[in-house]
Parts: C-alpha cells; sequence; structure tokens
C-alpha cells in the first residue's frame, strides 16, 4: 500500500497548523533580521559629535535624509516670500549680533572662497560678482528673537552664482556651507532653501554698498529663513552631503529655521 498521503486534502486543522507554521517561520525570520540588522547599526560607528551626537551613522544618516524628504513634502520651497514696495523699506536698518563680523577686514583684499566638489578652490573678488545681474527684494526680515524689520537687500541670486560659476554638480549635493572669514559664525543650508528664488549673495542694502555692521561686503540673505541663518560677511562657500556646521545648531536651535 504506497498511497500518496499528498493527494489527500487536508483538514481544516492541517490548514490551520499549516498557515501557523508559516506565521512562526516570517515571525522568526523577521526577528533574526530585526536583531541582525540591530547588531550591524549597534557596531556601526557612533557620529561625530558635532551637530548632533551619540548615534550611529547610517542612524543619523537615515534620519537627515528622511527629514529633507519629509520638509520636501510638507513645504514647497518654490513658494515665494511675501515681497513689498520699495518705499514700505526701513531707512534705518536693525542691527542684530556681530560674532564673525569684529575681527579686522581689509575689504580690497577680500575674495569669497568656494569649495567645489572636488575640492577645486575658486576665488572670486567682489567686481566679479558685481558684474553679474541684480536681483533685488524687500521683504520682511525675522530674527527669532521676536523682531521683524521689512528690509531692501540686493545682490546675486544664489541660483544665477550657481550658474555662473559652473557649480551645477555641486548643488546636486544636499547642504551648503558658509562661513565668515575668521571662521568664528557659520551656517548650514538645506541645498533646497539655498536654491531658492530669493536667496541672495547681497552686497548692497538700500541701493548703496553692504555697511560693515551688517556684513560687507558680502552677506546672505535667505527669506525663507529666520536671520541667525543670514551670515554676514560670508568668507566661504562650501558643498556636502553631511551637514556642514551651524553656529546656533550647536547651541541647539533646530537645523533648518525655516518660516
Ligand atoms: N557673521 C554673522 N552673521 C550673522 C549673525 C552674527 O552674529 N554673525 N547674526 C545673525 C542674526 S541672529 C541676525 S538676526 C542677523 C542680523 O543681521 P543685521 O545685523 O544685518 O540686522 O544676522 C545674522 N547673521
Ligand atoms: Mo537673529
Amino acid at each position: 500500500m504506497t498511497k500518496k498521503q499528498a493527494k489527500k486534502p487536508l483538514t481544516t486543522e492541517q490548514k490551520i497548523n499549516r498557515r501557523t507554521f508559516i506565521s512562526f517561520g516570517v515571525f522568526g525570520a523577521a526577528a533574526i533580521g530585526g536583531v541582525f540588522g540591530w547588531k550591524w547599526l549597534y557596531n556601526s560607528p557612533e557620529e561625530v559629535t558635532a551637530i548632533t551626537g551619540g548615534t550611529r551613522v547610517p542612524l543619523r544618516r537615515a534620519l537627515n535624509k528622511t527629514e529633507i524628504a519629509v520638509r520636501r513634502l510638507l513645504y514647497s520651497e518654490k513658494h515665494l516670500v511675501r515681497t513689498y514696495p520699495k518705499s514700505m523699506a526701513a531707512k534705518n536698518v536693525r542691527q542684530n549680533s556681530d560674532v564673525g563680523v569684529e575681527s579686522p577686514i581689509d575689504l580690497a583684499a577680500w575674495k569669497l572662497q568656494v569649495t567645489k566638489g572636488n575640492g577645486e578652490k575658486l576665488l572670486i573678488g567682489i567686481e566679479d560678482i558685481k558684474a553679474l545681474p541684480k536681483t533685488e527684494i524687500v521683504y520682511d526680515f525675522k530674527c527669532v528673537e521676536g523682531w521683524d524689520q521689512i528690509q531692501y537687500w540686493g545682490g546675486l541670486s544664489f541660483v544665477d552664482f550657481v550658474k555662473h560659476f559652473n557649480l551645477d554638480s555641486e548643488t546636486k549635493m544636499d547642504y551648503v556651507g558658509m562661513e565668515t572669514p575668521d571662521k568664528l559664525y557659520y551656517v548650514g543650508l538645506d541645498m533646497d532653501s539655498a536654491l531658492h528664488p530669493q536667496t541672495l549673495l547681497a552686497y548692497e542694502m538700500n541701493e548703496k554698498p553692504v555697511p560693515l555692521n551688517h556684513g560687507a561686503p558680502l552677506r546672505l540673505i535667505i527669506p525663507v529663513k529666520y536671520g541667525v541663518k543670514n551670515l554676514k560677511r560670508i568668507g566661504s562657500i562650501s558643498f556636502s552631503n553631511q551637514r556642514p556646521r551651524d553656529y546656533w545648531a550647536e547651541k541647539g536651535y533646530d537645523y533648518f529655521l525655516g518660516l
């Protein structure tokens, strides 16, 4: 008698047993995968404590990528900030906080240093920047300390800047970092905000050269962000896929500080 057992239809109980077995198998595999995944993460190097600290490199990378993706979904960076007529711009422009703007500066010798993705460095003079088409904006500048003021700025839009200096491949990276020449004040910016059409490398305030205390010869005007990100006296610009160091983020402020 060698009847094939498989031909016999399964009873309900057998079916249940079989499904239970499969479920446990899947559950077990997931659990084992989870344990190995966790071990992999646990044994990964710890991130360099700077802007954030204490977690593993792959986890932080995933968290940062997620934050950029979620921000893209939630806020449209192409949404324009409200602008005002020039007549509404403040004549006495408020001045606030001078980290990195107090060291002596030789304006005639100043050059903007740009580090490209391949490490190559560009040195750009203010005249090269002023020779390009000017973009102007009158908008409500907002400081996290609780004041705002309608201000009038002019300069080279960051989009025009990257186009003119062939920084297209750099713009594929996630972040831009900017620092004062003495490196005492520095900001990190997500690329979407840097490439926002209203972001300027400003060399004029109320149609005159930017005064020293407001960031001469060149300062950042990034209307989609709070004042703290609007770095005065830009010395260098770099691009990266890791978050560049950021003065206020190091002190616990939100990294993006968007409006
Ligand atoms: N180099 C540098 N840039 C800076 C700051 C600073 O301390 N140093 N302060 C920021 C803050 S908090 C604000 S509100 C604005 C103020 O710019 P203002 O002085 O032109 O009003 O500059 C930002 N850029
Ligand atoms: Mo500020």
